[in-house]
């Protein structure tokens, strides 16, 4: 294939044929195009004689998600697929195996994980994935910590900052979740019954000035080789077995956004039980195991991420005593001011989650509503004064629904 044009189903499956060692050739196969994403085209081929199957993700040049007025480059098709090397280099357990590419296409051929579930909807189904904190934690740390400048030669990781230079998916970022949320914007989506959560939110000069800054991270610093999109729809899960896909979004930026990313959907599934299940004692369980969960995501991270430096830091300077505490110290203040900036796009921002937008009890989804809202703005407000892990959950547990404004932790 050479001219880019957008797989048909019979040309997805045409295509998988000629993936060497795959498919018999006269295999029977079946295909359809399974993408309920914002951005591609994703085609599952199966043989179900042989039950093998493989997946074909074709960019798109344009945001499917609103249409073709919204362009974008198909250079985050290698984007993706050079990221998913790099992750499957540091954690190879982690992420789906790569078995081919076309560059001129846009197409991604990988590892088909139909046997995992995506973790968004298993959450929703009630399920616990007792393995995923210390996986993602592990995820988190790998990545991060070895395409940083901790770890790199910084000539070499500068090179590789050049690789992943990714303007249209940082633009979507810097737009939908950094900007759009805090002005009038054709981009915003929320019903009228939040209608005064959002405007308000136009007017907090206090927030505005943590988001600036929180901004002013993500555009500037080049801290590590970012998912740059690490929700609970990008990772797909089992009891035992956790993969994280879709790295289109990746680029150098700064490590609290992945970590944070992670956190803002725990707490975003978190505030939704209530819309989800009707016995109070088991909506209480639910809520301490996804703040478990966030808590030991932290602590899988920054014990992955502490033992890696002590093993392999490539810096004499960082070698500093003092200075690993620091820089942990300054991670989990901007884990903690992403997480909030993450969880209040998905509710007033252009796109949303099923956890909160599926809930179907009008009452139940505004209180969800309302309840993020406090949640995120009570994180962004209050990051630089975070300490512990402990701080954060204290803020999730002490934020009622109802909008606290000017309410700023301090802990000590
Ligand atoms: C126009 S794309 C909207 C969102 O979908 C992706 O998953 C990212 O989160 C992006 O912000
Ligand atoms: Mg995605």
């Amino acid at each position: 294939m050479s001219t880019y044009h957008p797989l048909t189903v019979n040309e997805a499956m045409a295509y998988a044929r000629t993936i060497p060692g795959y498919f018999d050739n006269n295999s029977n196969l079946q295909c359809s195009e399974i993408g309920d994403g914002n951005l591609n085209l994703v085609f599952i081929i199966t043989d179900q004689e042989n039950h093998k199957s493989i997946i074909v993700k074709q960019a798109l040049p344009y945001a499917k998600v609103v249409g073709e007025s919204w362009p974008l480059s198909l250079d985050r098709a290698r984007i993706e697929r050079e990221a998913l090397l790099m992750q499957s280099q540091l954690c190879a357990d982690l992420v789906p195996e790569v078995y081919a590419f076309d560059e001129s296409m846009a197409i991604t051929v990988m590892e088909d994980l139909s046997d995992h579930a995506i973790m968004r909807k298993g959450l929703l189904e009630g399920n616990n994935y007792p393995l995923f904190a210390e996986h993602i934690g592990r995820f988190l740390a790998n990545t991060l910590f070895y395409t940083s400048d901790l770890a790199m030669n910084p000539q070499q990781k500068k090179e590789q900052v050049k690789k992943f230079i990714n303007p249209d998916l940082c633009k979507i970022t810097e737009d939908l979740i950094f900007q759009d949320p805090y002005q009038q914007s054709d981009n915003n989506n929320y019903a009228d019954n939040i209608a005064d959560e959002a405007l308000a939110l136009r007017d907090h000069q206090a927030l505005h000035l943590e988001v600036a800054l929180l901004r002013e991270k993500f555009l500037t610093q080049t801290q590590a080789l970012l998912h740059g999109d690490l929700h609970t729809g990008s990772i797909f899960v089992t009891q035992k077995s956790t993969k994280v896909i879709d790295p289109e979004f990746a680029y150098y930026g700064p490590m609290g956004f992945d970590i944070g990313a992670i956190i803002a959907n725990l707490l975003l599934n978190y505030v939704a039980q209530p819309g989800w299940i009707n016995d109070e004692l088991t909506i209480q369980e639910k809520q301490a195991s996804l703040l478990l969960t966030v808590e030991n995501t932290w602590n899988a991270f920054e014990s992955n991420f502490r033992t890696l430096w002590n093993k392999d830091v490539q810096d004499i300077m960082a070698t500093t005593p003092g200075y690993q505490d620091i820089y942990v110290a300054q991670l989990l203040k901007d884990t903690v001011g992403f997480a909030g900036c993450k969880i209040i796009r998905r509710i007033v921002g252009l796109s949303h989650v099923i956890d909160i937008d599926n809930i179907s009890n009008d009452i139940a989804r505004e209180t969800a509503q309302r309840k993020a809202l406090s949640i995120g703005k009570q994180l962004v407000l209050s990051n630089r004064n975070i300490n512990s892990i402990q701080d954060l959950i204290e803020i999730v547990k002490n934020t009622s629904q109802v909008t606290t404004e000017g309410v700023i932790y301090e802990f000590k």
